[in-house]
């Protein structure tokens, strides 16, 4: 049976967005790539090899065979040391975290300002609170507004009080939202980083009991596996847009590597079952760079001590190519 094709409901009924579409404001045709090889946010060394994987898996060359030139590529330096208890915090490596972060920020919003698309490669997801810095300080100077889609198979939003472990990459969320430590919160110099309002959350199914109550209170938009198995992800994706709303000038993406799930993506950190198939996540990018609004890309928690010959960075290194609009067609 062949299907009937027809747009994303998204570009038909968002006018804003069907404007970028039709050409907007230019999407960028140059990216930045910037690996952090930064394992202090969980407990699991081998995120800081993710860079090293990628490009073994050839991401840059990938990208130049779409059209996009890489601009640039920068390699941030993460301390080696493993950290341990912060007297100042329950949370683990805050000091080497918010230094890292700061790093991590001004690169991004470089990156943005030189006219490309920052591509920040992990590295365990506590980066995305340096990634956010960097987009919200962007936007923050031109008076403009952005949207945040976070693709995760948890919440990533406790706060040193709600999280049991201490890890800083299950609260990079709630920091952009505002909450945490102030070390990590106040980075630029402002807080919150994101609008709750404008940021979502997809793929959720492994949260922690606080985080329902933080997920809830705070406004932001979550989609649930059930809800993706429920809705489908296109619907998903389509809601998901319609929460950021139309009068935004920039997405960030965020994908956790571990959205997907761990028979598809077998090197991450933390796997949980029952989480996107191939397909469905490589369909979410589809969509949202159709929008032509995607303006900086994250990719995290790819843990090569955990895969298998390499495939995980290889499809992440595809995922990245969808969310720069590579289409089958
Ligand atoms: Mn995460």
């Amino acid at each position: 049976m062949t299907p009937e094709i027809k747009p994303s409901p998204a570009a038909t009924t968002n006018n804003e967005i069907q404007r970028h579409k039709q050409g907007g404001p230019s999407v960028a045709t140059a990216v930045t790539l910037i690996y952090v090889p930064l394992h202090l946010g969980g407990s699991h060394r081998g995120v800081s090899m993710g860079p090293a994987a990628m490009k073994v898996a050839e991401v840059a060359e990938k990208i130049e065979k779409i059209g996009f030139r890489v601009a640039r590529e920068i390699d941030i330096n993460v301390p080696h040391s493993v950290c341990w208890w912060d007297k100042h915090s329950t949370a683990k490596c805050v000091p080497e975290i918010a230094e890292v972060s700061q790093e991590v920020a001004d690169a991004v919003e470089g990156a943005l300002a030189s006219g490309t698309i920052p591509i920040t490669i992990g590295g365990d997801h506590s980066l995305a609170i340096g990634s956010i810095a960097g987009v919200s300080n962007h936007f923050r100077k031109l008076n403009q507004k952005f949207g945040l889609i976070w693709f995760d198979a948890h919440g990533d939003i406790n706060t040193p009080d709600t999280s049991e472990s201490g890890n800083v990459h299950g609260m990079p969320f709630a920091v952009a939202l505002g909450h945490g430590d102030p070390r990590l919160v106040d980075l630029c110099g402002f807080s919150p980083k994101v609008d709750a309002k404008k940021s979502v959350l997809i793929g959720i199914r492994a949260i922690d009991a606080p985080e329902r109550e933080i997920i809830t209170s705070t406004g932001i938009s979550a989609f649930t596996m059930r809800d993706i198995d429920h809705l489908g992800l296109g619907r998903v994706t389509d809601l998901a847009l319609a929460a950021v709303g139309n009068d935004i000038s920039g997405l960030h993406v965020s994908f956790d590597i571990d959205a997907i799930d761990p028979q598809v993506a077998p090197g991450v950190s933390t796997p949980s079952r029952g989480g996107l198939s191939y397909r469905e996540s490589h369909l979410a990018l589809e969509l949202l760079a159709e929008t032509g609004l995607v303006c900086s890309i994250d990719i995290v928690e790819l843990n090569p001590a955990k895969d298998t010959r390499n495939k995980t960075a290889e499809l992440a290194a595809g995922l990245i190519l969808s969310a720069l609009g590579q289409n089958i067609l």
